[in-house]
């Protein structure tokens, strides 16, 4: 069996307006971009109108025309009719590759070619993905198969790698880190000559598709690969080391866009063994690349994984805030601060970071998960579109406008060109990409968001939901509604009011509300037979004077705290009162009954489609609804019975908790 094509579809569409420039297609510039747009092009048409259109290499005065235009920034494009001529112009050929990707999506969409005329540049400098992929084949919080990056220890370049670029490119991601943030055993010798010649062959197939290679770092590569005593960044020796290694490394990839890393972070090596800061260890490494344009993209997820759960102080909420935070200013321009949206680690609800917005001279790009470890694992199904608006549109207050999470990470704030926006992948080789075939729409959705932060999420599934399964109108109107409205779902039928957690410890599959209580990874929803939350209130760990003063206000008190974070700043009883009037007791129990009752509604929402998609496909979406239903149901009957049995509070509604 082949692995499936996602997206990229082209089916046959009935609007054929656009066939009148189907004449032949003449470009200004040649260069690898630009044939991979005409390729592009030639698939497409062939799937949508089953036509074949020659290749000119004299300008006519009718037909496609590929133009570089130096009205437009780099990667922007404008796409036009004009007379006879369609018009595809870029800054450069990425952008034109873009427009070409922008029109056959519009295409796809049925929409008449005198309608088609759209000029954008990107929002965001740095679209990324992230893969957690392993040189073994397996994925770190991988749950759509193995890896397509790499296998038994070897990097794997083939058809595949193509059509992967394909995929990313035509959401308009520009940047792939293709190995895991921990970099362990061979990962650490993806520097060295052996592996360097097949990323070569990577990073050129990449370009081709305007996407930058990037790789995961292991800060401690002096020690492991060069025998050294230490990994000191102020070491002169250990800088030698790196400056030569990194050299060799450039003279391979030349267009390498950097690295990731992942320092000081659940185990990993990084700059305080040696009592350096954070800006030491980064700083050492970016002077090295900078002469290639190299950028060191640092993680910021730096918090002590060895806390005493009894212990009230320690909050690792706060930890991102309080390392980083000190050190603003101190990096150079050519490091980025990679910030998880939340201050803890991709929960269903989560605040926004307080670094965004509490740092001003630092460069910054937030980093989502697609991968869905903490939202159902690609069995369920579960839409973070929405989410990750939320998470844009949030205003920060860091100064008067333009102060929201979107402004800072795209560099509209503080005039930044080193930012935006990466997201965890959640793709592997499984036939369909993403193991559950609804979760290819966080894929896409991510890269176009991206892109263009203007999108809404219901215009992000339309897209998605036309190219994945065709026009009909039911598909559109009922996957739309399941994909819509999934993430309040999977929140109502999981941990309650931001608090968090409450899975499996490990694999974090599935309910587990104490798995992580008495643990040692800081994540505790302190629930006793009174209520349950966490004061992080100036009065408990003061995690809320982090933010700015607006922001600091609501979540100081219960009663201006958005309720749909009021377990993450602060214990409350079981029979307070929320705005509903319901107490807190009977708010868990309800919710937890409505997110099971709104997955059977996605089921009989996806049954009435039953009759227009492709059988292969429908089986296996139905399959994980129904799995989901399954799922979702031991989800609330652990989680309500454990607040019962802590509270001793019954359900006003008598229904059944065990
Ligand atoms: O969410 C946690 C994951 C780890 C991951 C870590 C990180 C790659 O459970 O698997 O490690 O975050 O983001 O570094």
């Amino acid at each position: 069996m082949e692995y499936g094509k996602a997206w990229l579809n082209y089916r046959r569409i009935e609007e054929k307006s656009f066939c009148k420039y189907l004449t032949g297609i003449y470009s200004q510039v040649e260069d690898d971009k630009i044939n991979s747009g005409i390729k592009e092009l030639n698939i497409a048409f062939e799937g949508m109108y089953g036509i074949k259109i020659p290749f000119s290499r004299w300008e006519t005065d009718s037909g496609i025309q590929l133009k570089i235009s130096s009205d437009l920034s780099k990667e922007e494009y404008y796409i036009h009719p004009n007379g006879n001529v369609f018009l595809i112009e870029g800054g450069s050929s990425t952008g034109i590759l873009y427009g070409i990707f922008q029109l056959l999506r519009m295409l796809m969409e049925e929409t008449p070619a005198k309608d088609i005329a759209v000029r954008k540049a990107p929002d965001n400098p740095l679209r990324m993905l992230n893969h957690w992929d392993n040189m073994d084949g397996s994925i770190e919080r991988g749950y759509a198969g193995e890896s397509f990056f790499f296998q038994k220890n070897k990097v794997m370049v083939n058809e595949r790698t193509r059509d992967y670029a394909r995929l990313v490119a035509s959401v308009g991601i520009n940047g792939v880190v293709i190995n895991n943030v921990n970099v362990k055993q061979e990962a650490t010798r993806l520097i060295t000559k052996e592996h360097l010649k097949e990323l070569k062959k990577m990073e050129e197939i990449f370009a081709a598709f305007g996407i930058r290679l990037f790789l995961s770092l292991n800060f401690a590569a002096p020690m492991e690969l060069g025998g050294m005593a230490t990994a000191d960044p102020l070491s002169p020796e250990v800088k030698v080391w790196w400056k030569e290694k990194l050299k060799e490394v450039y003279e391979h990839l030349p267009r390498l866009g950097g690295f990731l890393i992942k320092a000081d972070s659940e185990g990993r090596p990084g700059p305080f063994t040696y009592n350096r800061t954070h800006a030491d260890g980064a700083n050492m490494l970016a002077e090295i690349i900078k002469p290639y344009n190299g950028i060191i993209i640092w993680r910021c997820f730096v918090y002590n994984c060895k806390q005493d759960w009894r212990d009230k102080k320690t909050d690792r909420a706060r930890s991102g805030y309080d390392h980083f935070k000190p050190l603003d200013g101190a990096f150079l321009e050519n490091v980025i601060l990679q910030i998880k949206n939340g201050p803890m680690d991709f929960q269903v609800r989560e605040p926004v970071s307080p670094l965004f917005g509490g740092m001003s001279a630092t460069n910054q790009m937030i980093e989502f998960q697609i991968a869905q470890e903490y939202t159902g694992q690609q069995r369920h199904v579960c839409y973070l579109l929405p989410s990750f608006k939320e998470i844009l549109d949030f205003r920060t207050y860091c100064q008067e406008e333009r102060d929201t999470v979107a402004d800072i990470v795209s560099g509209k704030t503080f005039s930044r060109s080193n930012c935006g926006m990466a997201a965890v992948a959640n793709t592997g080789n499984d036939l369909n990409w993403t193991g559950h075939d609804l979760a290819a729409a966080n894929f896409y959705g991510f890269g176009r968001l991206s892109f263009d932060m203007s999108l809404s999420s219901e215009k992000i599934a339309k897209e998605w939901i036309v190219q994945t399964f065709g026009s009909i109108e039911k598909i559109v109107k009922n996957i739309s509604q399941i994909l819509l409205n999934s993430w309040e779902t999977y929140e109502k039928y999981t941990s309650p009011l931001g608090i968090g957690w409450m899975v499996n410890p490990g694999h974090h599959y599935g309910p587990n509300v104490d798995g992580y209580e008495y643990d040692r990874w800081g994540t505790y929803h302190r629930a006793d037979h009174k209520g349950l939350g966490v004061d992080r209130s100036s009065a408990g760990t003061g995690y809320s004077t982090q933010y700015h003063e607006y922001n600091a206000r609501l979540y100081e008190s219960k009663e201006n705290c958005p309720e749909e974070l009021l377990l993450f700043f602060h214990y409350v009883e079981y029979s307070y009162r929320l705005k509903s009037k319901k107490t807190l007791i009977q708010h868990i129990y309800d919710t937890h009954f409505e997110g099971v009752d709104e997955v059977e509604t996605m089921l009989e929402l996806f049954e009435e489609v039953k009759g227009d998609m492709d059988t292969d496909v429908y089986n296996r979406i139905a399959a994980r609804l129904k799995e989901q239903l399954l799922h979702s149901k031991e989800w609330r009957d652990i989680v309500c019975s454990y607040f019962y049995r802590k509270s001793a509070v019954p359900d006003e509604k008598n229904r059944e908790i065990y």
